[in-house]
Formats: structure tokens, sequence, C-alpha cells
């Protein structure tokens, strides 16, 4: 254990190197370790005392000092490095096939049936070989070809998760340490975020990010921007025995203070290799870091000997990659869509590319700023992106391949499906097809499809192909008309089987019978989403209740800010809104009463007025529990009053009760009410 406040300041070497082991023990429990263990503040003021230490005397000024991670003045150009062992890359396997193919290949050389490996992840970063001379950080370089790299030991000093003395009294006279630098998902977007703010350019993606860091000529820019390490690989080995096996290499490494990602497991056989590639494909989101598959490597350092390799690539080893999220292709054109609120989207139309295992043709650029900002134009190669379920984006365009006629996009003023006027708002990121559902078959088909959704309505077999031949043919313009369609139109429709059109209508009918949430989310009002409708019909409990709510009501509940509220009252003082909502009810939609439902009917529409002191409930608590069950809170009485809540002390408000003949209770009674 380091004495927490170390040696006495009058000795100036012995202080400085104590706050050098314990700068070195924060920064690797920070960046290796994931486990920080002071606050920035504290690290901050060790540091400055260090600076001030060697600055006073530069002789105490060590190259493992945590002060020299940056150098000073730019480098001109990166020198070249040869490897004294070259660094290899790795073949690919992309299928189960390919798999089993390299563990049969293995099993036979080695004569063995379940051959163990070591699999682990593959980073999407940069290989760097790391040179340790008796565990002090000297040089290192890119991998280049593999035989010749570049030097950027003065940028890789600055990567925190690389320790620039080994955590060891008894070093290894000369250790090369293979691994990936990196940029982590948070460090990444935060630089961007910096970088937007700044009005420099922002980085396509974490690779892009981390490679433009380790090329950076000034290591000022470097140390600002976050890079770490994971180490996987070994080179030159001297005055230390070889460990045994991958495993017991990397764990050796974290011995040594150098990270290696805790990602990585022994396993045997294809089976095994399998399983583990189906494990991380299922946590990839989820990882701080992006990787593009898994790598496998016979275990065994003897036996990876007696394998070899063939060209430039290990056989004792292989990267199962996953499929590629991102690809480049060419801006064949920029057109726009438009949604279900009238949202006008640019989309890229695409020359088609696979991406993730997918063919693309089309590409969202989100807004009209946004093209803008990336400026994305049409002729140019762009990156483009798809990750899980969501819908492609264009990434960043490729200014080396940008042709001199790259055209701009340009907004059109009128709506390509209707007509109406594009309009966009001040202050509004989205530009609007001003047509409304109304006028615009594009709104129409789209909130139709948002009405039949799965978390909506949820009619199976209604599809957009559907919707969309029904809206056409006007056999449908409002949700209402769902419900009126008959077997003879449905059958009527291009491929269409008498049996699928008799599937349908049964989906129709049972859609009838939902929930309040499901319903209110269907009606598509604008910011009101799945997790909004919820807590609006938790809170109301029946559609008159939400229906004869103010916007005070609505700020009630617990997810709706004013934004939303207005929304909801824009849509609900729409008479074509109410007048739809009238017909669907009228065609036979309900939802089973919740037990919200009898509480609030309870109390529905009955105002109550309170005054004086009530003997054990608050004025507060008895307005909330008449609201909750659905009743209203006035301030004075009138004949509208349902009732007067009256206790000790009640003046006024009770006379003019009486005057009006309005039932007067106490706290008993109302209770009573509250429970029936
Ligand atoms: C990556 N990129 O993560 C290797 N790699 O091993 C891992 N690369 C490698 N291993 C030998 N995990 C050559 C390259």
């Amino acid at each position: 254990m380091i004495d927490p406040h170390g040696p006495d300041r009058a000795d100036p070497a012995a202080r400085a190197a104590w706050l050098r082991a314990t700068l070195a023990r924060h920064a690797h429990a920070y960046y290796v370790l994931d486990d920080p263990t002071i606050p920035d503040a504290d690290y901050d003021r060790l540091y400055r005392e260090l600076e001030q230490i060697e600055a006073a005397d530069p002789a105490l000024a060590t190259a493992d000092s945590p002060t020299r991670r940056v150098g000073a003045a730019p480098l001109g150009q990166f020198a070249p490095v040869r490897h004294s062992v070259p660094m290899l890359s790795l073949g690919n396997g992309f299928s189960d096939a390919d798999v089993i193919a390299f563990d049969r290949r293995v099993a036979q050389a080695l004569g063995e049936d379940a051959p163990e490996y070591a699999a682990e992840l593959k980073f999407d970063g940069l290989a760097i070989n790391l040179r340790y001379e008796d565990g002090l950080l000297v040089e290192a370089a890119t991998r280049g070809d593999g035989a010749t790299g570049e030097n950027v030991t003065a940028n890789i000093r600055t990567v925190q998760a690389i320790p620039l003395r080994l955590h060891t009294p008894n070093p290894p006279k000369l250790l090369d340490i293979r691994g990936e630098v990196l940029m982590f998902k948070g460090d990444f977007a935060r630089m961007n975020a910096r970088q937007r703010e700044a009005g420099a350019k922002e980085f396509a993606n974490p690779r892009n990010a981390a490679a433009g860091n380790l090329r950076q000529l000034d290591s000022r820019i470097t140390a600002q921007r976050t890079l770490r390490f994971f180490a996987y690989g070994i080179g030159a080995l001297e005055g230390a025995p070889m460990p045994p096996s991958h495993t017991a290499l990397l764990d050796w490494y974290g011995e040594l203070g150098v990270a290696v990602c805790a990602e990585r497991a022994a396993v045997r056989g294809a089976q095994g290799l399998l399983a583990f590639f189906r494990d991380i494909g299922l946590r990839r989101v989820a990882l701080p870091y992006e990787i593009d598959g898994v790598v496998y490597k016979v275990n065994q350092l003897a036996q990876q000997a007696r394998m070899g390799f063939v060209s430039r690539a290990p056989r004792f080893a292989i990267a199962h990659k996953f499929p590629a999220q991102e690809a480049t292709t060419l801006v064949q054109e920029i057109g726009v869509q438009v949604g279900r609120t009238g949202a006008i989207t640019p989309v890229a139309r695409l020359a088609a590319v696979t991406v993730g295992g997918v063919s693309v043709t089309n590409a969202t650029l989100h807004n009209e700023d946004e093209v803008r900002r990336k400026d994305i134009r049409i002729g140019d190669t762009v990156i483009v992106r798809r990750a899980g379920d969501v819908i492609p984006e264009v990434v960043a365009f490729v200014p080396e391949l940008r042709p001199a006629d790259a055209r701009e996009f340009v907004m059109p003023a009128s709506c390509p499906v209707c007509g109406s006027p594009i309009v966009r708002g001040e202050d509004e990121a989205v530009a609007r097809c001003a047509g409304g559902w109304v006028k615009c078959a594009a709104q129409r088909k789209g909130g139709l499809l948002h009405f039949v959704s799965r978390r909506a309505m949820d009619i199976e077999g209604l599809g957009e192909q559907l919707v969309d031949q029904l809206v056409e043919r006007n056999l449908i313009n409002t949700a209402a008309d769902i419900y009126r369609l008959g077997f003879v139109a449905l059958a009527e429709l291009d491929r269409m089987a008498d049996k699928s059109a008799q599937n349908v209508l049964a989906a129709i009918e049972k859609s009838k019978s939902t929930s309040l949430a499901r319903f209110v989310y269907a009606l598509g009002i604008r910011h009101v989403g799945e997790a909004t409708a919820k807590a609006l019909a938790r809170h109301f409990g029946n559609l008159d209740a939400l229906l004869q709510a103010d916007e005070a009501a609505l700020l009630e509940v617990a997810d709706v800010g004013p934004v939303v509220a207005r929304s909801i009252l824009e849509f609900l003082n729409d008479a074509l809104n109410l007048e739809l909502i009238a017909q669907l009810r009228a065609l036979g939609l309900a939802w089973p009463e919740t037990a919200a439902d009898r509480i609030a009917s309870a109390l529905q529409g009955k105002t109550f007025v309170l005054t004086g002191t009530l003997p054990n409930l608050s004025r507060d608590d008895a307005a909330a529990l008449i609201e909750a069950a659905g009743g209203k809170v006035a301030g004075s009485v009138s004949k509208k009053t349902s009732y007067v809540v009256a206790g000790s002390d009640a003046g006024s408000k009770l006379a003019k009760a009486e005057a009006l003949g309005v039932t007067i209770i106490d706290e008993m009674q109302l209770k009573r009410l509250l429970e029936e």
C-alpha cells in the first residue's frame, strides 16, 4: 500500500518518484481496470505538483513521468519503423461453414479432435506494436504493410491505457506487445459534439477517429482525445520465458498493467467457437466500443508454432466477421419522403449496396440541416451505415471521390405527392407538407399504416402494399373506413386470394376490442408515442375524460409537458378528429373497462367545491382524491356544482350552496362516494 500522503516534500526526488507511481496507479485503475480510484480534481492536483517539481529540477523528469505523455513540438512526418517480427493480418470467415472448415483444418494439423482455442473480440481500430526495453516504453509503431510501419510513439504516449513503464520489478529485456488502438463510443460521441460546437469537421465513426488521432502530427491534439488500447499479441521477447498459451499471455499482460479485454474465453471445437460468436453477437450493441467480429486463435503457443503461416496470415487464427454495418456507394439522387405528420425527410437514392447482409438503395438524411451539415451532394460517394433494425443512414461523403459536377440538394417548394406547399416554421428543424391528411395521400397512407401497426391496433395482414392499393382506389380515406371494408372490395384487390381477404377481415374485427392506450397511440397525435399514450390512458382511465381534458389537466399527467399538451389539444380541437373518434366508436371499437375506468367513472362529470377544515384530509389531499376518481374541483359554488364538501368553520360557500340547493356532504360522505 502506498502511503496516501507520500514522502515529505522536503525530499523532491523521493516526492517525484512517489507522485509518478501514484499517478500511474490511478491512470491504470481508470483506463485499464475501468475502476476509478480518485476524483479527477485530486488527480489533477497531484499532476500539477509533479509538474512543479520537474520544472524546478528538470533532472527529476524521468522518461516514464506522466507529465511526459505529451511531447512538445509537432512532427513534420512519421519516421518508418521496421518490425523485428512481421505484424500479420488475419484470414476472414463469414459463415458457420467457414468456422467449421477452420476447426477441421486445425484438428487435422494438430491431430486432435476438439482443439482448444482462445476466443476474443475483433476490435475495429488500428494495430500497433509497443516496444518495451527493460520495462520502459521506447517505441510505438503502426502495422503499415506488416514489415514496416510508422513511428507514432509521441501519440501513443498520450494513451493512458498504455503504461509508460511495465508494472514489474523484473521486466524482460525486450518485449513487443501488440494490440489495437481504438476509441470508445462514448469518447467518440463527446469528441464529435466538441467538434460540432467548434464548427470543426466531425469524424464518420470511431475507427476513423482513432486513425485520424493516431496519425495526428501534433501529439498535443491527440492528448485531448481519449484513445484506448487492448493487447492481443506478441512480437519479439527477450529475457523472459514465453507464456505457454494465448490465455496466459494476456493474463501476463494484465499483470504488467497493460489493458486486455475481459470479453474472452477458452473454448473447444467448432461448437465452442460458434457459441462464443453468438453470445458476443447478442451483446455487441451494449459493448462500449465497436467490434467487427470475433477472433479465434489456437490457444497453446507451441501448437501455434507447429501450424505456421500462409502468406501474411497465421494458419492458427481466423477472424469471424459480423456482416459489415457500413459500406460505401454512390448517391444517384436526393429525393424526399413525406411522413404521416407531413414531415419531409430527404432521402439519398443509392446505387444498390449490401450493408449488414441486406441490399440498401435508400438511406435517410434526416432533415435539410443535416444534409447541409454533412455536406452530402448528388454524385458523392458516401459511407452508409445500418445498425440493427434502424433505417440505413448516410454517415459522411468521401472528399477524395467528389466529382466536380456534384450537385447540392434543394428542398422542393411543393409536396411531390399532393402538390401542397412545403413549409418550415421558424425554430423548426423539419419542413412539412401543408396538405394534411385530407389532401395528401402520403400522409393518409402513413397515418393509416401507423393506425394498423403492431403496437397500435395490430391489424395483421394490412401492410404497406394493401394500404397503398386501398388509398389509391379511394376505398379507404380514414381509419374508420377500415371498419367499413367488405369482403368484395378486399377480394378484388391485386394478389388477394379469398382466404387472405377473409383473414384480413377477421383481423380487422379482432382489432375492435383493444385497450385505451393502444387506441390513443393509434390516433397518431404528434408527440404522443406509446409511453405517453399509456400514461394518458392510465391517468384519465376512459376516453371521455381525456377528450374533456384542458391544458392544466393534461399537464398533470406524468410524461406530458407543454409541447405535448398543446399538440393533444390541437388534435382534440379539430372537428375532423372528433368526428373520426365518434365514427370509430360507433363502428364498435371498444376497450374493456379497466379498474381506473371504474374509479374514474364514479365521479365522472361531477364538480366539487371544498370549504372549511376537514377532520382528516387536507384540502390538497381531498382534491387529489376527487380528481383521481375523475371528478373536478372548482373554486366557487354555482348551480353546476354537484357537491360542496364542508368542514368546520365553513363560510360563505356553505351559505351559497344552501341558497342554490346544492348537495352538501362531509368528509365521511365524500369517502363513501370515492369508495363506491
Ligand atoms: C483484433 N483486430 O482485434 C488480432 N485482433 O492476431 C485480434 N487482431 C490479430 N487479434 C494476429 N483480437 C494478427 C492479428
